[in-house]
């Protein structure tokens, strides 16, 4: 059994939950989990075996213009590692975290620690592509002890944006069956549409990134053509001009704003089509919930989607930005019953077939075996 740091953003966003969720999952399996952030993870919940939890405190000190965080972040991971004998420090999301992990792999050095950075998606295809940025990055994957990422898309993307030659494994998102399956959701549902109206369904974090306008045009088009309704989940910088959006197509009386929900399983069951038309997506988690509740996904043909989506089998997807074909793609699926029970199983048997949280945990835990063999250079 392993000692296990994890680090991860604990407040938003997708690689915060499947850090998370990791964690969770190998502290069941018996490992010792150490969470080392600036704030308890969302979704860790309540007291779990194994699990621990070290707070991140920054100092600010009145000469400081802003207060140094990555530097407090790798003298506790470096504190952390030391005191609890950790094998495996585990980061997610490749900056700032991968480079506070090896200064603290540099203070820690007379442990056995290894660092392991996982690249969920924006630290890349975003900031990777920041020239203030792109060095740092660089070096802290490049000086990593394991590198993973959560698509062979963005894996690519990362030898492209980068110029990376080192090996990255790959160890796709997954989700946990245990939680995210089709639910009896009947009263929930009347509560936001009638029998005969379908539901649509957005959930994102509203950055540019996820073309959350794009939903509102497409919802637009497939709202002419049968009764529907649309339900966003999230919150995020967008979110104003969405509302203003929604208000001046006349659709208020159809469109519900949830906010933010910590636990969304049950939401999701309700849906009949969520819609992701992001500009980049380098999984696409929201997705895979659906998919395993038995909702199918439309989605923008980008990024790590088609690992994910089998178009007109398991989901639907259509180029970036193209809201007719999309709207097309949305009013054949939803006017046929029988394509949409269809698609719906296809949905749950990928989920589960390709993207089971005890396969990939399983993966982790032999990449973890892996780097553990490897010699330090020094
Ligand atoms: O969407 C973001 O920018 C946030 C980022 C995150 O920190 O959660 O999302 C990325 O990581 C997720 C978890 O691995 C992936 O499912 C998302 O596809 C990815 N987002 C993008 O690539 C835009």
């Amino acid at each position: 059994m392993l000692k296990i740091g994890i680090t991860c953003y604990p407040t938003l966003g997708g690689s915060g939950v499947v850090a998370t969720e990791l964690g969770k999952l190998l502290a069941e399996r018996g490992h010792q989990v150490h969470f080392i952030t600036h704030g308890m993870p969302f979704r860790l919940g309540k007291y779990q075996k194994n699990i621990f939890y070290h707070e991140v405190e920054v100092n600010d000190y009145y000469v400081f213009k802003y207060p140094p965080f990555n530097l407090a972040l790798a003298s506790k991971l470096a504190q952390v590692a030391k005191i609890q004998q950790l094998d495996i420090l585990h980061v997610h999301y490749a900056f700032p975290h991968a480079v506070s992990a090896y200064l603290a792999k540099q203070i820690a050095a007379d442990t056995r620690l290894k660092v392991v950075t996982t690249l969920h998606g924006t630290d890349i295809t975003v900031l990777g592509q920041d020239p203030t940025l792109i060095d740092i990055i660089r070096f802290a994957i490049n000086e990593s002890d394991m590198v993973t990422a959560v698509s062979q898309s963005l894996i690519d993307d990362t030898r492209r944006t980068l110029q990376i030659e080192r090996s990255i494994e790959l160890a796709h998102n997954f989700v946990d069956e245990r939680i995210y399956f089709p639910r009896e959701v009947s009263a929930l549902r009347a509560e936001f549409a009638q029998p005969h109206e379908k539901v649509l369904m957005h959930i994102s974090n509203f950055r540019p990134v996820k073309r959350v306008s794009d939903v509102v045009d497409l919802f637009t088009l497939v709202r002419r053509q049968m009764p529907a309704k649309l339900l966003f989940v999230g919150e995020g910088p967008e979110l104003p001009k969405i509302m203003a959006r929604v208000r001046e197509a006349g659709l208020a009386e159809c469109v519900y704003f949830l906010g933010k929900q910590d636990e969304v399983a049950e939401l999701i069951s309700i849906a009949d089509l969520l819609l992701l038309p992001s500009e980049k997506e380098s999984f696409g988690l929201a997705a895979l919930e659906a998919m395993a509740c038995g909702v199918p996904v439309l989605a923008s043909n980008t990024g790590g989607i088609p690992e994910l989506i089998e178009h007109e089998v398991s989901g639907l997807m259509a180029p970036v930005g193209e809201i007719s074909t999309m709207a097309r793609l949305a009013l054949s699926l939803l006017s046929d019953e029988q394509r949409l029970a269809d698609m719906r199983q296809a949905a749950i048997a990928r989920a589960r077939a390709r993207f089971s949280a005890d396969a990939i945990v399983r993966r982790y835990e032999q990449l973890y075996e892996q780097v553990l063999k490897i010699e330090d250079q020094s």
